[in-house]
């Protein structure tokens, strides 16, 4: 939809809201009222402890926003202008009622330390701030971070992405980008029509590692999102400090300035956006249910029977799909392990041979001493390069056996899928336009991890032995005690690389089983619902049946010509 055409928005608006049910009626007053309003939703996203709340507080020019080291957002807030006298956080909770309390009680009701578990049934906290940037078209999100100890945490965020319009996404240096960051990174990219990366905690680094930090987040982000976004080096702390921070002065340059130059634009595609997703998902839904319930005839019963058995049978494949991907993690577990244990003996054996062959030669007749101190550089060597060696081949099988089962539970869903349609149309006889599978994993899933620069902590020989140990001997004894740390430090190094690959195996099927779920439900929830209520039509009498008839008719033929509309407005 053009720019021009976007005056006959609020009317497609209302409109689609006579159309939607209860939940989807919410989503579009909140959307006509950013529209009229000329307000910006922009999420702050990423895993916990980057930073995004602190963030927040660096807009915002002061500490409104409770930040911490421990897992702390527990429900998304979402930050909106207020009068200088009229600061406050309005509580809504699940029960449907909402309260006003004074700015403090932020830290009591969003928060994991003051609403654990989100005991208090928080549904939606809204904070409002007297703060300049607010003033310019803007509401900001603050979201619990993903992947934390705090699952529900993870989901509430999840929740708070549907409705966004553009996204700060932080992420820090360290510990590097994660597979779970990946994939939040990949969902946000897609929804948002704006999109800032932040690499926040910048003031750990020294320039060279920022500068290394910064080109390796920018190929990811690259390669995730499939564009190439700017990467904004800061640190939101010192930006609250009294010297500020440049990297931050910077980015807050460019958000605002995009909030006053492409703040509106934005926000005219976003609504669009929302609005055909949700018009095309009703439509599906009413076109079914409306088939489903107009065939005539205990034949037509049976056919709707065998759709919805397909529906269900697609559902139940689900658990089967987790089931799948659990299993395929604990073979490639239990495989990693083996090699661990194989591993171990190999390397010792292949490390004291070449150390021998290094005694034997190049530190034959140097001091005791020395054979010492040069044998530890050896050896720490030659240790971290097997190790490295082994543990990338190991990740590379693990990514490997994960994009495999990867691979085929998203074929067998697409499978599935795709005899829903054909199911739809040939039972039925309608053409629906979703179900399509959601997004795969990312094809890269993050194996990352660094050699443990301690690797060479085991104690030199007291000064005074090595100096009163006779020539010869002085030498055997470094020697021996050389060759005997081998075996332990191999499997020290080995152990952390294997405990390292294990944690990135739990991390990447979690995520992978999430995905599984993510992507049958957002593909049948709302078909199962339209039978549902094809059912009630068929199972009602006489002409109440009839009015429901005409009702859904009447929908259907809205939604072909709100859809054909938002068409006609030219946006792809
Ligand atoms: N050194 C440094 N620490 C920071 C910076 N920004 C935030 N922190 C610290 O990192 C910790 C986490 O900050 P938060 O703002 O609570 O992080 P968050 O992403 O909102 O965390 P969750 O809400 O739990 O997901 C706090 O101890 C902050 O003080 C920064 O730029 N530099
Ligand atoms: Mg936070």
């Amino acid at each position: 939809m053009t720019t021009a055409g976007m005056a006959a928005m609020p009317a497609l608006l209302d409109r689609l809201g006579e159309l939607a049910d209860e939940d989807d009626r919410e989503t579009l007053a909140a959307l006509r009222d950013r529209l009229d309003s000329g307000r910006l939703r922009v999420l702050v996203a990423g895993e916990a402890k980057r930073g995004k709340s602190t963030l927040v507080n660096a807009l915002l020019g002061r500490e409104v926003l409770p930040a911490g080291v421990i897992p702390l957002t527990a429900v998304p807030a979402t930050v909106v202008r207020a009068r200088a006298g009229e600061e406050g956080v309005e509580v809504a909770f699940t029960t449907g009622k909402s309260e006003r309390f004074p700015l403090a009680a932020v830290a009591d009701f969003g928060t994991e330390r003051g609403n654990p578990g989100n005991c208090r049934n928080v549904a939606a906290i809204t904070v409002g701030v007297d703060a300049p940037i607010l003033g310019r078209g803007v509401e900001i999100v603050d979201t619990p971070g993903t992947g934390s100890v705090h699952a529900h945490n993870t989901a509430a965020a999840d929740a708070a992405l549907p409705s966004m319009d553009a996204a700060i996404f932080v992420l820090t240096a360290d510990p590097p980008v994660s597979a779970s960051e990946r994939d939040l990174l990949r969902r946000v990219a897609g929804l948002s029509v704006a999109l800032f990366i932040v690499l926040n905690k910048a003031d750990y680094l020294d320039e060279l590692s920022l500068a290394e930090a910064l080109e390796f987040t920018a190929a990811v982000v690259a390669e995730v999102t499939g564009r190439s976004e700017r990467v904004y080096p800061l640190s939101a702390r010192q930006a609250l400090g009294i010297a500020g921070d440049p990297g931050f002065t910077a980015f807050a340059a460019d958000f605002t300035g995009y909030l006053d130059a492409g703040r509106i634009a934005g926000l005219e595609l976003s609504v669009t956006r929302h609005v055909r997703r949700l018009a095309q998902q009703l439509l599906d839904e009413v076109a079914l249910a409306e088939r489903a319930a107009r065939m005539p005839g205990d034949a037509a019963a049976a056919q709707i029977a065998a759709f919805g058995a397909r529906l269900e049978a697609v559902t139940a494949r689900r658990l089967d799909a987790e089931d799948l991907a659990t299993a395929q993690s604990r073979r490639l577990l239990e495989a990693l392990n083996e090699a661990a244990d194989d591993a171990r003996p190999r390397q010792a054996a292949a490390i004291t041979g070449k150390l021998t062959e290094l005694l034997d030669t190049e530190l034959a007749g140097v001091p005791p001493a020395d054979i010492e101190r040069q044998g530890r550089v050896h050896l720490t060597g030659l240790v971290a390069a097997a190790v490295e060696a082994w543990r990338q081949g190991q990740a590379a099988g693990l990514e490997h056996g994960l994009r495999e089962i990867d691979g085929k539970l998203a074929a067998e869903l697409e499978a599935d899928l795709a005899a829903v349609r054909a199911a739809a149309a040939d039972l039925l006889g309608i053409d629906l336009a979703v179900p399509a599978p959601g997004d795969r994993l990312p094809a890269d899933l993050g194996f990352f991890y660094t050699m443990d620069e301690r690797v060479d902590q085991s104690e030199l020989l007291a000064g005074t032995v090595r100096r009163r140990l006779p020539g010869e001997y002085g030498r055997r004894v470094a020697r021996d005690r050389l060759l005997a740390q081998v075996s332990d430090l191999v499997g020290s190094q080995l152990g952390r690389a294997r405990g390292d690959l294990q944690y990135r195996l739990a991390e990447a099927t979690r995520e992978l089983v999430a995905d599984v779920r993510r992507r049958y439900s957002d593909s049948t929830q709302r078909l199962a619902g339209a039978l549902d209520r094809a059912a009630g039509i068929r199972a009602s009498v006489g002409d109440q049946a009839e009015r429901q008839l005409a009702e859904l008719a009447a929908r259907a033929g809205e939604l072909r010509a709100l859809l054909a509309d938002l068409h006609d407005g030219g946006d792809a």
